[in-house]
This record gives C-alpha cells, sequence and structure tokens, in this order.
C-alpha cells in the first residue's frame, strides 16, 4: 500500500500517463524523457558540482530537487526518480562508482560463485533513502506522476560481469554460453534485489515502474528467450498486483520486442530504429507503446523535431496507447530549449 491518501491516488490514476499505459482514452498524448534529468540542465550541472553521482542519489533533498528541474522546466507528463541502476547493487555490497564520463565501474568483476554471495539480497532498509526520495517527492509532484525504475537483470549483470560499459558483452556472454548454472545464479539474485527494490519504490508512492534492459539488443531473440526473459518475467510478475503500470525497454531491440512483449510488461518502450506501428504488429494489440523519436533529432532544427514528432504520433495511434518519449536518453548536448517546445507541441498536436 502506499502512504498517501486515496484522493492523491485517484488523481495520478487518471493522469494522462497513468492512463495511456492503461491503454484508456487520454485528452492529450503524454510524453516525458529517458534522462530528463541530468546533465543537459545547467541547473542539474551546477547543484551537481563537487557531489559524486552515487552520493548525490544517495541525498533525498537532492534527489528531490534534481527530479523536479525537468518538471518545472519542462511541463513533461511524468517526473522520473533520479537515481541509477547501479544503486541497489551498490546497497546489496558490491564496492563500485560511477566515474564521470564512463559510467558505472565495480572494482572486482563478479565471474564466480564466490562473487556471486558477495551480492547479498537487500532489504527495504537498505535502499530507505530512495523510499524517502519517494515520499518527498510524491508530496512535491501533487498531480504529477513520479516513474520509480530498475535495471533490468541481463543489463546489471552486464556491468558486474564486465566490471563497467562494455561494446561487445564478451565476458557477459561467455559466461551466459558456457556457465549457464553460474549465470542463472547471478541472473536469478539480480532478479530479486530488483523485487525488493521496485517494490519498495511502490510501496513509498511512485505511480509506475520502468524496468531498463538497456543492453538486450546485444543478444539475439532465441538466446534472450532462453537467458534472460525467465528472469525479467519473473520481475514483471512479481509486480503483477502492486496496481501500477509496468514499462520495459531496451535499445537495439527490433528482433526482441516480440520477446519482450511477452515478458509482462504493461508498455513496451521502443527505440527509434522500429516505427510505433510496426512494434505493434509485433507486440500485440494489447499493450500500449513508449517511444521513441530519435534523440538526435533534436539538433536538426525545429522544422525537422516537429515534422519527426508528428509521424511519431501517427504511429503511436496503432497502440492502444501511446506515451510519447525519445527513442533513448536524451543527450548531454541537447538544447533544454527544444525539450520545452517539443513537449508543448505533443500536447498541441494530440489534443483530442
Ligand atoms: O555524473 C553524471 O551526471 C553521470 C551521468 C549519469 C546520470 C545523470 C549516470 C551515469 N546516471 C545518471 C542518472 C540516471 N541513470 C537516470 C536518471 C533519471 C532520468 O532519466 O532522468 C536513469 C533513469 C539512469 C538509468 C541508467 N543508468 C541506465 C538505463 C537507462 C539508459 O540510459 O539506458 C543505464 C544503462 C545506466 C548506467 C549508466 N549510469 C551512468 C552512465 C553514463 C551509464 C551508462 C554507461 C554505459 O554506456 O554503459
Amino acid at each position: 500500500m502506499s502512504w498517501h491518501d486515496g484522493a492523491v491516488t485517484t488523481v495520478l490514476n487518471d493522469s494522462p500517463f497513468v492512463r495511456a499505459c492503461r491503454g484508456l482514452d487520454v485528452p492529450h498524448t503524454p510524453v516525458w524523457f529517458m534522462r530528463q534529468a541530468g546533465r543537459s540542465l545547467p541547473e542539474y550541472r551546477k547543484i551537481r558540482e563537487g557531489i559524486g553521482m552515487l552520493d548525490s542519489c544517495r541525498r533525498p533533498d537532492l534527489v528531490t530537487e534534481i527530479t523536479l528541474q525537468p518538471v518545472r522546466r519542462h511541463n513533461v507528463d511524468a517526473a522520473i526518480l533520479f537515481s541509477d541502476i547501479v544503486v541497489p547493487i551498490a546497497a546489496a555490497g558490491i564496492d563500485l562508482d560511477i566515474v564521470p564520463g564512463t559510467g558505472p565501474v565495480v572494482a572486482e568483476p563478479v565471474r564466480t560463485p564466490a562473487g556471486i554471495e558477495r551480492l547479498r539480497q537487500i532489504t527495504p532498509d537498505d535502499v530507505g533513502f530512495v523510499a524517502e526520495s519517494v515520499r518527498l517527492l510524491v508530496k512535491e509532484l501533487g498531480g504529477t506522476p513520479l516513474i520509480g525504475f530498475a535495471g533490468a537483470p541481463f543489463t546489471l549483470a552486464s556491468y558486474l560481469i564486465e566490471g563497467g560499459p562494455s561494446r561487445t558483452y564478451l565476458k557477459t556472454k561467455a559466461m551466459m554460453y558456457g556457465e549457464p548454472a553460474l549465470w542463472n545464479a547471478l541472473l536469478s539474485r539480480l532478479a530479486d534485489i530488483t523485487l525488493t527494490f521496485l517494490r519498495t519504490q511502490i510501496d513509498a508512492g511512485v505511480s509506475a515502474v520502468q524496468l531498463f534492459d538497456s543492453w538486450a539488443g546485444a543478444l539475439s531473440e532465441a538466446d534472450y528467450r532462453e537467458h534472460v526473459l525467465p528472469h525479467s518475467s519473473r520481475v514483471l510478475a512479481g509486480l503483477a498486483g502492486a496496481g501500477v503500470p509496468r514499462i520495459h525497454f531496451g535499445v537495439g531491440t527490433a528482433v526482441l520486442l516480440e520477446a519482450m512483449g511477452e515478458a509482462g510488461a504493461d508498455v513496451v518502450g521502443v527505440d527509434w530504429r522500429t516505427p510505433l506501428d510496426r512494434a505493434t504488429k509485433v507486440i500485440g494489440p494489447s499493450k500500449a507503446v513508449q517511444g521513441n523519436l530519435d534523440p538526435a533529432v533534436l539538433f536538426a532544427g525545429r522544422e525537422v523535431v516537429e515534422r519527426e514528432a508528428r509521424r511519431v504520433l501517427e504511429q503511436g495511434r496503432a497502440a492502444p496507447g501511446h506515451v510519447f518519449n525519445l527513442g533513448h536518453g536524451v543527450m548531454p548536448e541537447t538544447d533544454p530549449d527544444a525539450l520545452t517546445r517539443l513537449v508543448a507541441f505533443v500536447h498541441e498536436t494530440s489534443a483530442r
């Protein structure tokens, strides 16, 4: 049960964002941006000065302010909690840092049974700062829904096994193909951690959750189905009764969309490579879609942005619900005013 009162929950359930996730009719197509909080905003760069990424994720006052920044500026239809997918892994006892310009770096990569032992299951208390941040945010946000999130087992495993970001996922795939028992033990532990992390956010009051399997596009459909889908499905199934929409997103997933749809989310996030109407044909008519303007289009000038946004809106009509977003995160060099204008354009163009 979330702590906040029934009236607020009703307003949030009636918000265009939550309604679109459920495939219900909406006054306009809702829009938010992956990585809307972050380096594209000067106010973000200022507040983060001298404070490490993980430290800022652990400070509810900072998390609240950073999460609210894009909501104030852009008039987006949802906020996303400022955090990172490796936050629960750090809480589980893994020594890691988020290095500026690189991303998550793990001190001792996890490649053995003893390594998996170092990755403890977490309790809600281990991520109490996240629950506290969500409670503060729900109060501040009023009628604007807050999206909680977590990394999916495969994407988290890739950082743990590689020790950091990777282009080839060689060590990750070597374990997946060569040591299936170890692989399943690791992904199973990650699924447990992810479930606890997402349930903690839901209990604290988030209105939706997004499971990021950002790097699943490195896999064939057969390998995804055999080695990854069961673990992601367990996470999504574990949230089935929680009463909030579940969004599932990955990059480069054209051949995986059918399988990712089967993983059990209510909304499938699509990158910019697959038109949303084609995605809906593959995923089926029972799920909403989220996406999928190429983040690079925002560098091409207003007319191009409007033409492409209109195309995305038209293709999104094939699905029972459409949440407008980029096909991946906002690039740090993006002009924030281009994002503000895009939100207004999506609202005006889609108004029913
Ligand atoms: O110091 C900084 O500002 C570092 C940049 C940064 C930021 C702003 C990182 C490091 N993480 C974040 C915040 C973050 N991470 C959010 C904020 C909420 C919002 O969207 O506004 C979210 C949702 C994430 C999730 C995340 N972290 C994902 C999944 C989303 C995606 O983009 O696909 C992934 C893969 C990560 C790992 C990560 N953390 C940071 C970086 C640079 C990376 C990617 C590294 C790589 O290329 O593998």
